[in-house]
């Protein structure tokens, strides 16, 4: 999108931009050229197999076959190993078997027998979650919901949108744009990523400040329970007083309470007219400025305010392999997105707020993007952050929420802390590449990731609990957004109260009595 040359003149867009176009890696796909990933059993001993669980046998199979085509009954090792390991490569399950179910009526009966069985079950979607969550710790079976992947109906004067659980989250989005219409949800994992699975752990993505969470957004689902009971709530309605809200148990539930198997959302009209602009600041107080005058002079048409510091930068560096849209390096960059329907008022919104932050000395230089190209390249300089925390071969992520003005107070413990370890260096010597901080601001989401070239556990004991005992001190939560998973399942007491987590287990009893649903993650 072109904004008024005079900002230009402000900014000094000194970076051809379009030199940064050639060949960026697609986000969200894995490289398998690393060493095989360590079993999860192994790296966490701790974890014992439920032997209450049955083992998978021939007879299984069997009547998994009879269900569904042989087709959709994966039992090769090479056809598994994709499912039973997650995306940071840092949990494998051994599951001996993955099902594919085609329709709701499927997966009820898969449930059914499982639940019969005593056999465990991990649902899964795109597999891209960030807690371990999505992959199986023992022998599970993966019920992948890829093959439901069907949208169902769209109405356009409302923006009620109904789609089965497993389409892709940017084939949704593509579908709502020939519609005039955009999917209230939007992360760097679109290209994988279930809306399911988008569901089943709240993602809140690039855009949570101006769509708000799927909480608000989602209207109603089609969930199948451990038993095999359909419970169809798949509403159109906006407004519904009637009972308890069931369908909020289910979104962020991490697959523990049910598999979803459609999704009914109300989806905004899509802004007509999008401005990024790149910046770079000299402090964290600086980014806690801008913010305050984003919100303050754009308003209504902010719809994305994210931040990244200088490590983060310099590893889309390496990773982007193209040249940054600063020339400058500074401490923390900030990308600002408006979207609207009038494009000379927020075009001049835009320049006005650029303006008055140059000059008051909040941001020290920027960009900003002059046409569609340029705008999915600045917004790769941030989304491609997490992919390129990857880069040394490993990486621990925490995503939190802390109150804004402790924010990045976190990224400097974690690297004081590791440095204090001698664990951080520049050489082969040390398990730990970098410490980076970037994150939603505008939803007061951190993402802290610590860059390793291998996961140790000594850089583990470091960072855990250290990180949750800090999270919890600043009155945050250890997670805004990724979930528990696996990950996390020990420590969940760092944020909610004793009768929370009582309240918790109770509705899985009541949902699962079995416990066959996403073992050993949650709680
Ligand atoms: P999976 O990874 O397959 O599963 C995630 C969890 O949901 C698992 O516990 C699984 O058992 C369960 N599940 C999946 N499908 C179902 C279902 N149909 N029914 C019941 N349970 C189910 N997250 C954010 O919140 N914001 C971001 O900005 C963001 N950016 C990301 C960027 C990248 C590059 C990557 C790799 C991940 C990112 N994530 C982000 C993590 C994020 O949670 C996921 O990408 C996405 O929401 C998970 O969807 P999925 O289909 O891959 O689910
Ligand atoms: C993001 O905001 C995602 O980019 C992923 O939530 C964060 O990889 C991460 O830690
Ligand atoms: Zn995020």
């Amino acid at each position: 999108m072109m904004i008024n040359p005079t900002s230009r003149a402000v900014f000094g867009l000194r970076v051809n931009l379009s030199r940064c176009l050639r060949s960026l890696p697609r986000l969200a796909c894995r490289s398998y050229s690393q060493k095989v990933v360590p079993l999860t059993k192994e790296t966490y001993p701790s974890t014992a197999r439920n032997q209450a669980f049955a083992r998978l046998s021939s007879d299984d199979i069997g009547e998994f076959k009879k269900i569904l085509s042989d087709k959709n009954v994966l039992t090769d090792a090479t056809d598994l190993e994709f499912f039973n390991e997650d995306w940071m490569r840092k949990y494998r399950g051994e599951s001996k078997c993955v099902l594919k179910p085609q329709t709701t009526q499927q997966v009820s009966q898969i449930l059914k027998y499982c639940n019969e069985k005593k056999i465990a079950v991990v649902p899964q979607g795109g597999n891209t979650g960030l807690v371990g969550g999505s992959v199986p710790v023992f022998d599970e079976v993966v019920l992948s919901l890829a093959n439901m992947n069907k949208i169902r109906s769209f109405d356009n004067v409302s923006g009620i949108f109904k789609l089965d659980a497993g389409v892709i989250l940017e084939i949704a989005d593509q579908y709502l744009a020939e519609q005039g219409y955009i999917f209230p949800l939007d992360l760097g994992a679109k290209g994988s990523c279930h809306v399911g699975g988008n569901v089943a752990c709240n993602a809140g993505g690039l855009r949570l400040l101006r769509y708000g969470s799927l909480h608000g957004s989602v209207l109603g689902l089609e969930v199948v329970l451990a038993d095999g009971t359909i419970v169809d709530s798949m509403h159109s309605l906006r407004k519904d007083n009637t009972g308890y809200d069931t369908k909020q148990l289910f979104i962020g539930s991490e697959g523990t309470l049910g598999v979803i198997t459609g999704v009914s959302i109300l989806c905004p009209a899509r802004p007509r007219f999008t401005n990024i602009a790149f910046l770079g600041l000299e402090s964290y107080e600086a980014v806690q400025h801008c913010f305050t005058q984003a919100k303050n002079e754009l308003g209504e048409i902010l719809s994305a305010f994210e931040f990244m510091d200088e490590d983060s930068q310099d590893l889309a560096r390496k990773f982007i392999k193209q040249t940054h849209p600063l020339e400058e390096t500074y401490p923390f960059y900030v990308l600002i997105e408006t979207s609207g329907s009038n494009k000379e008022h927020d075009d001049a919104k835009l320049e006005t707020f650029l303006e008055t932050s140059m000059e008051n000395g909040i941001v020290s230089d920027g960009t900003v993007a002059q046409d569609e190209a340029q705008l999915k390249t600045l917004w790769y300089w941030r989304e491609g952050v997490s992919e390129a925390s990857t880069i040394g071969g490993g990486v621990y992520k925490y995503d939190v929420s802390i109150p804004l003005k402790d924010l990045y107070g976190l990224v400097e413990a974690a690297r004081e802390r590791l440095e204090e370890a001698n664990l951080i260096g520049e050489t082969d010597d040390f398990p730990v590449l970098r410490v980076l901080g970037y994150g939603h601001v505008g939803d007061g989401n951190l993402h802290l990731n610590v860059a390793v070239r291998r996961y140790t556990k000594e850089v583990e004991k470091c960072l855990e609990p250290f990180v949750y005992e800090w999270i919890s001190e600043h009155h945050g939560s250890i997670s805004a957004e990724h979930g528990l998973g696996f990950q996390k399942k020990n420590y969940i007491g760092y944020t909610k109260t004793e009768n929370e987590i009582k309240l918790i287990k109770q509705l899985k009893n009541l949902y699962d009595p079995n416990g066959i649903l996403n073992p050993y993650k949650y709680v």
